[in-house]
């Protein structure tokens, strides 16, 4: 993680932002972390989905919340005894790979486990910049509307896995799930889908026993490292 410095200035923001992403993953890896990058538009249950998901989690959740402005989310988390941290962006519409890697450093990963980074509000820039994630979490809702995948595509291209939040309110609304579902697939052959509700907590379980599967390989993976570093004093 020290090394960055190294980086050719002319390389460019973006070369640069994925250098120091690689750099964050590998680190997060080593910690037998899965970093989780969660966006999706203001509003759609970022923040409920954290929540609901850790309630199902046998593994230790670490979390940072993307805002433009405030730490609502953060005290919001903290206060139900979630170890959360902020990052304030005063403008900018999407987090990037240095914020994380310097927020990162203050972060004590004490043990394996999954870190939630809620992105800020915004179906557009946060698909754009890498931050050293393993899962693009993309959350949709009903409430947006069907055409979504058509209008935002690079969010659900990126994607590797996409909840659909909200489902308890479908009806009300004329969400039309076929259009929706054809819209993401036409984008993301195989990305895998999850209905949920933050309101009736349907759905989050099943949501929570994919991420646990990845963490785990990534543990196994972090530990086939440890080996081959370990050196045994006796
Ligand atoms: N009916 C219903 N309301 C929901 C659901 N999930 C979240 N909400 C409500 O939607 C509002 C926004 O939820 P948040 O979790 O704060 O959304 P967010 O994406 O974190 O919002 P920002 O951080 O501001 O971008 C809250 O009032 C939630 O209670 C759901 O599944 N059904
Ligand atoms: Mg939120």
């Amino acid at each position: 993680m020290h090394d960055i410095k190294k980086i050719d200035v002319m390389e460019g923001v973006m070369d640069e932002n994925d250098h120091i992403a690689h750099h964050v993953n590998e680190y997060m890896s080593h910690h037998g972390i899965l970093v989780v990058n969660e966006m999706g538009a203001p509003g759609v249950g970022k923040t409920t989905t954290i929540k609901n998901l850790i309630n199902h989690l046998d593994i230790k959740p670490y979390v940072i919340e993307g805002d433009i402005e405030s730490d609502i989310d953060t005290q919001a988390l903290n206060s139900l005894g979630i170890e959360t941290h902020q990052i304030n962006t005063y403008g900018a519409c999407h987090l990037d790979a240095p914020m994380i890697e310097h927020m990162a450093e203050h972060i004590d990963f004490k043990e394996p486990g999954i870190l939630f980074i809620e992105n800020i509000g915004n179906l557009v820039c946060p698909a754009e910049f890498s931050i050293g994630e393993h899962i693009m979490m993309l959350i949709s809702t009903v409430t947006e509307g069907s055409d979504k995948p058509y209008k935002y595509p690079l969010a659900f291209e990126k994607a590797d896995i996409i909840i659909l939040n909200k489902v308890d309110l479908i009806p009300y609304l004329d969400f039309d799930e076929e259009f929706f579902m054809k819209g993401v697939r036409a984008l993301n052959k195989d990305v895998p889908v999850f209905k949920v509700s933050g309101k009736t907590g349907e759905g989050f379980k099943e949501v929570a026993r994919w991420l646990t599967e990845r963490a785990g390989k990534l543990e196994r993976h972090d530990h086939h490292h440890a080996g081959e570093h370990n050196h045994h004093h006796e």
